[in-house]
């Protein structure tokens, strides 16, 4: 187990410490961080610290280290995890999973990068020229989703706005040849909105930095970012900040060639951008009961930008076509309809905007041309990084969605690693003492269950007709969930001094309490852009932004149907990806964020510990110390490891495989490290796994030589 890791690391795997308490996991963790080990493992899950420093451990030294190792061989790494999954994915032909998880900050996007670089790294021996493409693509991929979906907040300047979940396909002898992303729910308040200390999206500030001013006025850019202004209100200017905006842009512009994105997408991309911003410098005004536009002049800058006419933007923004009966009207906006209605086209055309660069990059990397009958099956390895628990000032729909995540992740963590793990011994009938955990499946319920669960009393409140406010919304929970141990808001708690306003509501999150306020949920569910802008930008004569928008196409009367709100599309993706999940071999990785202010040297003690008890790390290490590494069926177990007993090769006589197996086991002197199931053997150690398969290799070079003579005639 890491056995060439000196003590004075700590323990590099938690499973090995003298006794299990929290003090001895906080202890050895800090020392850990301390010496600079910021991974640890709980059997094979890799337990990271955030080093907030840039370690010297990611090079090409380095993953020639952990190449085709097994995962006890060298010190904890993400490259060790990376390669166990990789392995069994050739080895048994299985589809695997890398989840990872932590909160806001914690080191999930960086260590997936260094997941697909290893991966990356170690396939292609042969340097096949289309697998190297497609490798340069999948990495790729991740500058330029990153430049759309993330942004600087108040926990991270570079946090995922955004749930990815990217699958990458292998062919038969395992190298990448393609893959496939999904991406969830873009937190799109942010192009209207940010906290105090935040930033919209990194791609508006790219396009500020790394433009030249002749291109910006080419794409109607000027005056917007030049200098801080403070009357803007889309996006807050940042000079302050950490961030290299242009040289990201150049890698960004870089990366978008590589994948194959043509100039005229790439300025459409420029020009979406700049009409978000001047939306957010429009301003409507009234005379008498006539909404107006103030500003004006913008509207043909919009026109411009949007390859439109300048009265279509206008009629567009001031009025929508209604059908009454059979009659068609154009009604006219109120000033706060048409504000509304405006801050809608913002978001709804960033969003579409990333879903579209997220359809573009599958669209090019998508395996293409692979007959399973000819090369055999394609195997998966799917990496989950998805955006973590966040609490927040102010917490709304999108955190509330953020969170509702994580406590899925988390009810699948447990399913996977603390409760059928538990139940499959007492299925097998082996001597097991259980051991207790925290089950969020409660909160998971208080959010999805059907009728009763916050979206769909959401979703009720979002149905009735005429007009529903947010605060009547609060009112059906506080009716429905008055009873639930985690729920509680102001009405239910008036006393309680964490619930400031009349608008709060509380969940008790596995990850700790969260106070949301209910502002803005119906409207952010209800997700409604007028129809009058969908067919505006399907008319468009730019045909990149025509593509966008294709249900532009439908006239009033043809649109009938309700959409999907919001939360049930968002729940709907999360059940669908906790399936997906589930379906594969997963491999975890739990991050660790040390302390708030990003310092490589703080190790915020109640800080780590909180995260180390919602995580359920304690109980981990519990059910894995008294718990067994591996198990196996045992026709399954004979069929691998036969041939290094006389008992067992090539067949054996004995009434049962079970009795093979053990026949076997007793012979190679490992019957103290194993317990006999209904059905499955289990291995308590690696090393004894590790042994098997040494003992194994060595058999199988005799007998190929074997057989080689035997061919040649010369034995
Ligand atoms: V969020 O839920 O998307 O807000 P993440 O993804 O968990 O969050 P991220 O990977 O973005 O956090 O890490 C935050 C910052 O910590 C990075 O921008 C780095 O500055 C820093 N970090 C994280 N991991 C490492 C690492 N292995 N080495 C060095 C790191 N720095
Ligand atoms: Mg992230």
């Amino acid at each position: 187990m890491a056995e060439h890791e000196s003590l004075e690391f700590g323990k590099a795997d938690f499973v090995l410490l003298d006794s299990v308490s929290l003090d001895e996991f906080m202890a050895n963790l800090k020392l850990r961080f301390e010496k600079g080990r910021i991974y640890s493992y709980i059997g094979e899950v890799v337990v990271s610290v955030n080093p907030y420093r840039a370690m010297n451990i990611y090079g090409r030294d380095t993953i020639e280290q952990y190449k085709g190792r097994e995962l006890y061989e060298r010190p904890p790494h993400l490259f060790a995890i990376a390669d166990a999954a990789y392995k069994a994915m050739k080895r048994r032909n299985k589809d695997t999973c890398i989840v990872i998880s932590g909160e806001s900050g914690a080191g999930k996007t960086e260590a997936s990068k260094y997941i697909m670089q290893y991966i990356a790294a170690i396939t292609n021996p042969s340097q096949r020229a289309e697998v190297e493409r497609v490798k340069n693509m999948l990495l790729k991929s991740n500058c330029v989703l990153e430049a759309f979906g993330n942004a600087k907040t108040n926990r991270n300047d570079n946090s995922s706005r955004f749930g990815k979940y990217m699958d990458i396909n292998f062919d038969f002898k395992g190298d990448p040849i393609g893959g496939h992303i999904n991406n969830y729910l873009l937190e799109k308040s942010r192009v209207i909105f940010q906290q105090e200390g935040e930033r919209s999206f990194h791609s508006f500030y790219q396009v500020s930095e790394g433009l030249t001013t002749d291109i910006k006025k080419l794409f109607l850019f000027c005056q917007l970012f030049q200098t801080p202004d403070k009357s803007h209100q889309t996006c807050v200017y940042d000079s302050s900040s950490s961030i290299n905006d242009s040289a990201d842009f150049k890698a960004v512009t870089d990366a978008m060639k590589v994948i194959g994105f043509t100039t005229e997408e790439i300025q459409t991309v420029y020009k979406i951008l700049a009409t978000i911003l001047h939306l957010g410098n429009l301003k409507f005004g009234s005379d008498g009961d006539v909404t107006l536009i103030e500003n004006s002049k913008l509207v043909s800058v919009l026109g411009d930008l949007l390859s439109t006419k300048d009265e279509n933007v206008e009629k567009a923004l001031l009025y929508r076509t209604v059908a009454t009966g059979r009659d068609v009207i154009d009604k006219q906006h109120t000033h706060q309809e048409a504000s509304y209605g405006r801050d809608a086209l913002a978001k709804a055309i960033y969003e579409r905007l990333f879903c579209w660069i997220v359809g573009r990059i599958n669209d090019v990397i998508e395996v293409k041309n692979y007959d399973a009958r000819v090369h055999g099956k394609n195997t998966v390895i799917g990496v989950l990084d998805i955006y973590g628990f966040e609490i927040f000032q102010n917490n709304s729909f999108e955190q509330f969605c953020i969170n509702y995540c994580n406590e899925k992740l988390q009810q699948l963590f447990i399913q996977l690693v603390l409760k059928q793990e538990q139940e499959e011994y007492q299925r097998e009938g082996i001597p097991w003492k259980h051991i207790d955990y925290f089950n969020n499946q409660i909160i998971v319920d208080l959010v999805e269950q059907q009728h009763k669960g916050i979206f769909a009393v959401l979703d009720e409140a979002c149905m009735n007709v005429g007009k529903v406010t947010d605060e009547m919304f609060l009112q059906a929970l506080n009716g429905k969930l008055a009873k639930h141990a985690h729920y509680t808001s102001r009405k239910l708690s008036p006393t309680d001094k964490n619930l400031e306003f009349d608008r709060d509501f509380r969940i008790r999150h596995y990850a700790g309490d969260v106070v949301y306020s209910v502002v803005g949920f119906i409207d952010k569910n209800k997700d409604t852009l007028f129809q009058d802008f969908k067919r505006l930008l399907y008319n468009s004569s730019n045909p990149v932004l025509k593509a966008m928008w294709p249900e532009g196409k439908l006239s009033i009367t043809e649109v009938t149907k309700r959409p999907l709100t919001a939360a049930t599309l968002f729940k709907n993706s999360m059940i669908s990806l906790v399936e997906n999940l589930a379906s594969k071999e997963p491999y975890y990785v739990r991050c660790i964020k040390p302390n708030d202010v990003k310092s490589p040297l703080l190790f915020e003690h109640e800080r780590c510990k909180h995260q180390v008890e919602y995580l359920g790390l304690l109980e981990n290490v519990r059910v894995r110390r008294a718990g067994f590494a591996n198990r196996q069926t045992y026709p399954r177990f004979l069929q691998r490891y036969k041939m290094i007993s006389e008992f067992t090769w090539p067949n054996h006589d004995l009434p049962s495989d079970k009795e093979a197996v053990e026949r076997l086991l007793q012979g190679c002197g490992f019957e103290h490290d194993v317990a006999y199931g209904k059905t499955k053997v289990f291995i308590r150690t690696p090393r004894t796994i590790f042994s098997l398969e040494e003992q194994r290799a060595e058999m199988v070079k005799r007998i190929v030589l074997f057989l080689q003579k035997v061919w040649r005639g010369t034995l």
